[in-house]
């Protein structure tokens, strides 16, 4: 019972962590970025330009300021452009470095969004079946987080991961 799927707004949760599909500056854009910017306010941005950027791949935390959440860990998808191996392995490290810092912290629970599948243009499909081997790995190997939720927000994606849980079950 270590992973959850669920169908709702990230900036609405109170986990120790929620993981923004960010853009490389951090300093806020559209989507689920733009959601978790507004609602954190403008100490967010503030406090991003002193993390110095992040690369594609790559994950950043920061406090959650005014979200129920207590931090956000902000991660840079990659972009779908040429359908590449390092595309696929950049996705994946999205993943796994934003794990890695959960467990670095000890979080319970880490909330994901569905990084890459929505301005960045990233197949749901592909996407969904990358972050949920990739999460399921880690949680088997790694003691924290103890939880992981995918936090869906069009139905799309909901359906594929409930067709991946039901495949693991
Ligand atoms: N809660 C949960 N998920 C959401 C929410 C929300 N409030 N809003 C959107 N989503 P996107 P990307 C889902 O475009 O593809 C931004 O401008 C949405 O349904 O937010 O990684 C950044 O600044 C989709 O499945 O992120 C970057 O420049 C998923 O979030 C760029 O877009 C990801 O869509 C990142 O693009």
């Amino acid at each position: 019972m270590r992973i959850e799927l669920h169908f709702g707004d990230i900036t609405e949760y109170t986990a120790d962590c929620i993981v923004n599909a960010a853009r490389p500056s951090l300093l806020g854009g559209g989507g689920v970025d733009g959601a978790i910017h507004r609602k954190a306010g403008m100490a967010l941005s503030e406090f991003c330009k002193t993390l110095g950027g992040c690369s594609v791949g790559e994950a950043k935390i920061s406090p959650a300021f005014n979200l129920p959440a207590q931090n956000i860990i902000h991660t840079v998808g990659p972009r779908y452009l040429f359908k590449s191996e390092s595309e696929i392995q950049d996705l994946k490290n999205c993943y796994l470095n934003s794990l890695e810092i959960a467990k670095k912290h000890k979080f319970k629970t880490v909330v994901f969004s569905n990084i890459s599948t929505g301005a960045y243009g990233f197949p749901k499909d592909l996407a969904s079946t990358i972050s949920f081997e990739t999460v399921t790995s880690f949680l088997l190997e790694n003691e924290f987080p103890e939880k992981v939720i995918f936090c869906c927000y069009d139905v799309e994606n909901l359906e594929l991961y409930l067709n991946l849980i039901k495949e693991k079950i």
